[in-house]
């Protein structure tokens, strides 16, 4: 039997890199894009690359942007996939403040560059498309919890951009027939977290003081609720979406919500750390064996806050029989645990 073609853009990212891992499960032929850096940025990644001269490969990876149209028409004309998943973003909410122009260039115009590829190259029936849309685009959000009905009100450059890429995927589903999903994905996080979300900066943060590694970590806004799953889960419902009979749009979430603050006191509980939280507002701090280890810094804030966000996937549910299997004391147990592997194996 042939084997399935899928390409993904941001392959080099966390969900990029689970997703391989997750289609490579599945017998697919995994096609990758990534960018030149100067450093490597292949590090999630690495332990599934061969060689180009290796015999039987299954992830090829390819130099190219999704700002750059012309090399993913390109691309998409020699691969010819069977399924194309669009990852690539600047998806850094607070980054998107500083570089609002790129983030638009990158995460909404990216998405109609690769709609109008599959376009261009007569594809519409032969390949199907899923775009990773997001939480953030409910922003200041109308009603709580959030589902695919609820209104989109983003609060930041990185909303509005994703905000524009669901539209467009909707208005290509529609205008031309392709078969294009859009993912309304909740927040995931995993060991492979990039070291500036919050999850991964209090992991990451908390493990080295335990070690005596750093002394202190600071954080912006403690109080912010977010929904947050595991990505491992997440990257399942995206191949999901993809195989169902007509494409639709899905809000991916666990249900459960917590705050910033609740995300640190399991971290250090998992950690063994015994702590007390004293003082308000910007003064407040957690101590723990006399000293403070964790204090606020009001450049973490945002201009705009997305205050509260609460997910229903019963969609998701009904229709792809997806739900979560993992909670977030097995998501902070599993950060925990890989990012202590990955210090001592430093250390030593
Ligand atoms: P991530 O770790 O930041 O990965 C982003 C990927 O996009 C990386 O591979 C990055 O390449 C690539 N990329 C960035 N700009 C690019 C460009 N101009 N051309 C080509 N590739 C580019 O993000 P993630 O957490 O895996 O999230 C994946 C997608 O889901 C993103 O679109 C994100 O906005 C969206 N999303 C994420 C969450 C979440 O909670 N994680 C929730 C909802 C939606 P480099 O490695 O070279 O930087
Ligand atoms: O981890 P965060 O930066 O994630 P945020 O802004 O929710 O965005 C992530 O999830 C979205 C889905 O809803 C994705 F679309 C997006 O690509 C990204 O993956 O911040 C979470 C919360 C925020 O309220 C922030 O203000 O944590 C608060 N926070 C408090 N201290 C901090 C910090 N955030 C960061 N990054 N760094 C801090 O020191």
């Amino acid at each position: 039997m042939r084997k399935k073609k899928a390409l993904i853009f941001g392959i080099t990212g966390q969900d990029g890199s689970y997703l391989t891992e997750f289609l490579l499960s599945k017998n697919y032929i995994v096609h990758g894009v990534i960018r030149r850096s100067s450093s490597f940025n292949t590090g999630r990644i690495n332990h599934i690359y061969k060689d180009p001269h290796a015999k039987g490969r299954k992830m090829i990876l390819h130099y190219g942007d999704i700002t750059d149209a012309i090399s993913i028409s390109s691309l998409i004309k020699k691969i010819q996939p069977d399924e194309i998943y669009n990852l690539a973003a600047q998806s850094h909410v607070a980054v998107s403040f500083e570089v609002p122009e790129y983030t638009a260039n990158a995460d909404a115009l990216g998405t109609l560059r690769i709609l109008e590829a599959i376009r261009f190259n007569k594809l519409e029936k032969k390949t199907k498309f899923y775009q990773a849309g997001t939480s953030e685009m409910f922003g200041k959000v109308i009603e709580i919890p959030q589902n695919e009905k609820t209104p989109f009100y983003p609060q930041s450059p990185y909303g509005v951009a994703k905000v524009y890429a669901h539209w467009i995927t909707v208005n290509y589903r529609e205008a031309y027939n392709i078969f294009a999903c859009n993912g309304i994905l909740f927040n995931h996080e995993s060991y492979r977290r990039g070291g500036t979300f919050v999850t991964k900066k209090i992991v990451s943060g908390l493990c080295k003081i335990k070690l005596g590694l750093q002394e202190k970590l600071f954080l912006g806004n403690l109080y912010a609720k977010r929904d947050w799953g595991d990505a491992r889960d997440f990257v399942k419902a995206m191949w999901k979406m993809l195989q169902q009979k007509k494409p639709s749009d899905y809000v991916i979430s666990t249900g459960k919500q917590y705050t910033v603050k609740n995300f640190v006191n399991l971290v250090l509980a998992e950690l063994n750390i015994k702590y007390s939280w004293k003082g308000k507002n910007l003064n407040e701090k957690c101590f723990a064996n006399n000293k403070s280890i964790i204090e606020l810094d009001k450049a973490y804030h945002r201009p705009l806050e997305v205050h509260s966000l609460l997910g229903n996937s019963n969609k998701a549910k009904r229709e792809l029989k997806w739900k979560p299997e993992k909670n977030i004391k097995k998501l902070v147990r599993h950060m925990v645990s890989e990012e202590m592997n990955s210090l001592v194996n430093d250390k030593s």
